[in-house]
């Protein structure tokens, strides 16, 4: 892949979530963190939400980060003059396009839609050309393809627009119409293209991967995916899917150690518990468990992982106290303990866990004081 940056939008999208209620402390806090993992853009509540919303949004843009500080506002162009107000590197539009939007929600039609956008983008090229912008059709992909096409093209040609963002509004899209939107935009216009794709069907971070590669150049993501509803692209997602492709590209965007460390940031911040499973930073996610597993990883770790853990300052765990286990696993654990036996010896201690853990749950300390009491007194090198 060539160039793509992230749009960081926890302090935005994320703030939709159920358990999301960010004081003004958490979002510098959580601004700050996104801005050392080394995100490009970060994305802010509109500051018309609230008032509060409107100081932290004009207090994160003062911050002095690496990272464009963007807001997202509707467009109306009362909303513009107080983003423009808030010294932000740039701002987001949105306008929905959707047969559902257009009649439940604004009530525009697609005409209507071009005069306003074409109103706003206007006033805030005219009012602060150096301010980034961004257009994009809210549920593009409930939207049909001759709208889309009439709105882009027309704003394309105002030449005042840095981004097109399509927006997966309700996430239904399949990463083979991500693909073929994303392609036939660009056949159509001269500008890059944001994807915001939310993950109701689980679709977010195979979708934005599939925009990436039909020559999208911007991505939306949260810290654990939180959003409206079940929210949108995991940035720990998005992170796992373009590592394994470019991992140097990846180390180099980005302090990959860090991203634990947000995480847990932010899981605090929301009341929840990071999963287990979540990709990379997950509890689980260098675990190993069956044997047949462990003894291929004591041979080569890469047998079956195909992140390097230590890339992101993570170490892989072998799981040994468990029916699945083997003997290679237990050989290695024995060793780490100092007690060396003979294959016949690890064989047997192997069957005996085995049996074990068929009757009953086993800690790692069992197995190890199994290990310890099989070994014969006088060998034993460190008792
Ligand atoms: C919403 C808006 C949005 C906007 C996305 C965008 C969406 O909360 O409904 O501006 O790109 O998902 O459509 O988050
Ligand atoms: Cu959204």
């Amino acid at each position: 892949l060539s160039q793509f940056s992230i749009i960081e939008t926890t302090l935005r999208e994320g703030e939709q979530f159920c358990g999301a209620n960010f004081s003004s402390q958490d979002r510098v806090e959580i601004a700050r963190a996104l801005d050392q993992f080394g995100v490009e853009y970060i994305e802010v509540t509109s500051p018309c939400a609230s008032p509060q919303s409107r100081q932290d949004c004009q207090h994160l843009a003062q911050l002095g980060l690496y990272a464009k500080v963007m807001t997202h506002i509707r467009c109306h162009l009362e909303d513009a003059k107080v983003a423009l107000d808030t010294g932000v590197n740039g701002i987001n539009l949105f306008f929905g396009t959707s047969s559902f939007l257009r009649q439940f929600g604004h009530g525009k039609s697609i005409s209507q839609i071009v005069d306003r956008a074409t109103e706003v983008i206007t006033f805030i090229h005219d009012q602060s050309p150096e301010t980034e912008l961004r257009f994009s059709t809210e549920d593009s992909f409930r939207s049909l393809l001759p709208d889309l096409l009439q709105v882009y093209c027309a704003i394309d040609k105002l030449g005042m627009v840095n981004r097109f963002g399509l927006a997966d509004t309700v996430g239904v899209a399949t990463p083979n119409q991500v693909f073929n939107l994303v392609q036939t935009l660009r056949q159509h216009t001269n500008t890059d293209i944001e994807f915001h794709g939310h993950n109701d069907t689980g679709c977010a971070i195979a979708n934005s991967y599939a925009a990436l590669e039909a020559g999208a150049t911007h991505i939306d993501t949260t810290v654990l995916g939180i959003g409206e509803r079940n929210g949108i692209t995991p940035l720990a997602g998005l992170i796992a899917r373009l590592y394994t492709i470019n991992p140097e590209q990846l180390q180099w965007k980005y302090r990959l150690p860090q991203l634990l460390s947000l995480h847990q940031l932010v899981a605090d911040k929301v009341g929840m518990a990071i999963p287990a499973n979540h990709y990379i930073i997950g509890s689980a996610a260098f675990n190993h468990k069956a044997g047949v597993h462990a003894k291929a990883m004591l041979n080569n770790p890469q047998t079956y992982e195909a992140i390097d853990p230590s890339d992101f300052g993570l170490s892989r765990s072998f799981l040994i106290n468990h029916k699945l286990t083997g003997r290679h696993a237990i050989a290695n654990r024995a060793s780490q303990l100092g007690l060396d036996f003979d294959p016949f010896q690890i064989q047997a201690i192997t069957q005996t866990i085995k049996a074990l853990a068929d009757q009953q749950p086993l800690t790692l300390e069992t197995v190890d004081e199994i290990l310890r009491s099989t070994f014969p007194m006088q060998q034993s090198h460190n008792s």
